[in-house]
């Protein structure tokens, strides 16, 4: 992930100028523009776009969302701190810890979590919509999380417990994302828990925000395999790409 992209070399995912192009047909099927979710089987037949048959259910590379997890160990060498938090977590000892159990670890030993920032690390960490974790997975959110808090330390810089924007233009250029102003006041919009009156970032949501800014440029880098900054994708795997962070 270091070095993509190239610090310096502009803003190849971003903003200037319309990289996406200009906006959709006015027309177009993917169904009313102003945010509302489109209707299913409301495509418009015109286009460039129209689908034949129903969408298939997700599968190959995105995985079932509904695969079973495979029982996990603790790898060889783990902090007993860490096998000693996954089994207070695991409050039913089903060796398993679930959304609700991780959200309760998190919140007691850092602050408080949000169960979106709790569903997208799962998701992240075992790439299914199952909601659960094994001691592998849990070890491995957990060393995460120490890095994040680090970051988040590290980039703020005023030491407010809070990131603004250009703490998290230093923060995510750090980890080898350069992404334009304009990403960047939305990503702090969307992000900002007091709806925009802080135009900072709290903690968690500091973490959900890196994670998916890491999460998308890292699926869009396996389309842009020339590392141009651009990539073609058809709408299925646009859609499966972005859906799981939209509603993790
Ligand atoms: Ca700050």
């Amino acid at each position: 992930m270091a070095g993509y992209p190239p610090p310096g070399s502009g803003y190849p995912y971003g903003a200037p100028p319309n990289p996406y192009g200009a906006a959709p047909p006015p027309s177009a099927p993917y169904g009313p523009a102003g945010g509302k979710p489109p209707k299913e089987g409301k495509g418009q037949g015109a286009g460039y776009y129209q689908y034949q048959t129903p969408p298939p259910l997700p599968t190959g590379p995105y995985g079932s969302p509904f695969a079973g997890l495979v029982q996990s160990a603790f790898p060889p060498g783990t902090d007993p701190n860490v096998v000693a938090c996954f089994q207070a977590a695991d409050r039913d000892g089903s060796g398993f810890i679930d959304d609700k159990e991780l959200q309760q670890v998190l919140s007691s030993y850092n602050q408080s979590f949000s169960i979106r920032t709790v569903h997208l690390l799962m998701y992240l960490f075992t790439n299914t919509n199952v909601r659960k974790i094994g001691p592998k997975e849990f070890t491995s959110v957990f060393y995460s999380l120490q890095n994040w808090r680090a970051i988040f330390e590290r980039f703020d810089r005023d030491r407010s417990s809070k990131i603004d924007a250009s703490e998290l233009r230093e923060a995510l250029l750090s980890i080898g994302f350069a992404v334009s102003p304009v990403v960047l006041d939305l990503l702090v919009s969307k992000f900002d828990k007091s709806g925009g009156k802080n135009k900072a970032i709290e903690y968690d949501n500091f973490i959900e925000c890196c994670l998916t800014v890491k999460g998308l440029t890292e699926k869009f880098k396996e389309k842009d395999t020339m590392y141009t900054g651009s990539a073609t994708l058809t709408y299925e795997s646009f859609m499966l790409t972005v859906l799981p962070f939209l509603v993790a």
